[in-house]
């Protein structure tokens, strides 16, 4: 085939999306939940590949947040690459310049991270609702422009969540983020303490156009897989397809539904994107938009 299938979804459920939280750099792990629903998508993917005659990914993407990385493994385990995959951490493009046919590569990088959400992480939609008001409230969550409070980044770091004793019932402990953003830091990254949607698209173009794409290119590859989060899985997108700043208000990305985007091998240009599972993906969808408006997303 004539097409890149670029194969991206957001990680499974996590502990805060269970809960109703803003979550952004926060570094919350899959609930149980979360883990089945990247299995289901390994399936989903699998099927697709064998039914299109499609080589299953040889290189894989993900944040530098445990959500995604947990969903990575998931979903390659299940896909019976148990122990056939090598995770290595990166700030822009070292992929290396040689791939092994027999082990699934995984980068990980901080581009594909969440927007970070400023000083609403680690807040309750519904109490965000209240205080701001529903126009405010959608006004940041979704306009391409809107962005939240820088955040204190003392707070940065959930470490345990769960913690009857503390007032909102969540501790927070400060293991700063010095020490999981070495790597970075040494590269001389600017980390944010709050992002709009157009933040991260910045952040994200170069690594898609100089590290996925041409990655893909050098190592002639059929297919990616990338797991993002809800907002850098809506940067991708917005890149990859040239979505305008208004539509992309209107693109809500539900967890673990994987969606396919068929890029021309040599302009790139977009071709075609589907979801594996388009019934579920637009209820779920609609769920993600609708959070903070009920108590029990
Ligand atoms: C959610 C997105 O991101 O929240 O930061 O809480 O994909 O990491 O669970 P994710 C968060 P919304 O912008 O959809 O409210």
């Amino acid at each position: 085939s004539n097409t890149l299938k670029v194969i991206l979804l957001r990680h499974g459920q996590s502990e805060l999306n269970h809960e109703n939280i803003f979550c952004g750099w926060i570094d919350a792990k899959l609930t149980e939940k979360g883990k089945t629903q990247a299995r289901n998508a390994a399936r989903l993917i699998q099927d697709y590949c064998q039914k299109n005659g499609v080589s299953l990914p040889q290189v894989g993407y993900t944040s530098r947040l445990c959500r995604t990385q947990q969903t990575m493994e998931v979903m390659l385990d299940e896909m019976g690459l148990e122990g056939s995959y090598e995770v290595v951490p990166g700030v822009d493009c070292d992929i290396g310049e040689t791939l092994n046919k027999d082990v699934v590569r995984v980068l990980q990088s901080w581009r594909l991270n969440e927007r970070h959400y400023g000083s609403w992480q680690g807040q309750r939609k519904p109490q965000i609702l209240k205080e701001y008001g529903k126009e405010q409230y959608m006004y940041i969550r979704r306009d391409y422009q809107g962005k939240p409070p820088a955040a204190d980044l003392k707070r940065e770091m959930m470490q345990e969540v769960n913690d009857p004793g503390s007032s909102t019932g969540y501790e927070f402990k400060e293991p700063n983020r010095h020490q999981k953003y070495q790597l970075e830091e040494k590269s001389g990254v600017q980390l944010p303490d709050s992002e709009s949607l157009r933040d991260v698209v910045e952040r994200m173009r170069p690594f898609l156009t100089q590290v996925v794409l041409q990655v893909a290119r050098q190592h002639n590859l059929e297919s990616c897989l990338m797991v993002g989060h809800g907002s850098s899985v809506r940067s991708i997108l917005k890149i990859l397809q040239n979505i305008s700043d208004d539509e992309i208000k209107n693109v809500d990305i539900p967890n673990a539904t994987p969606l396919v985007v068929e890029l021309d091998k040599d302009t790139f240009k977009f071709v075609n994107r589907y979801y594996l599972d388009p019934e579920t993906a637009s209820i779920d969808a609609e769920k993600v938009r609708q959070e903070g408006f009920q108590n029990n997303p």
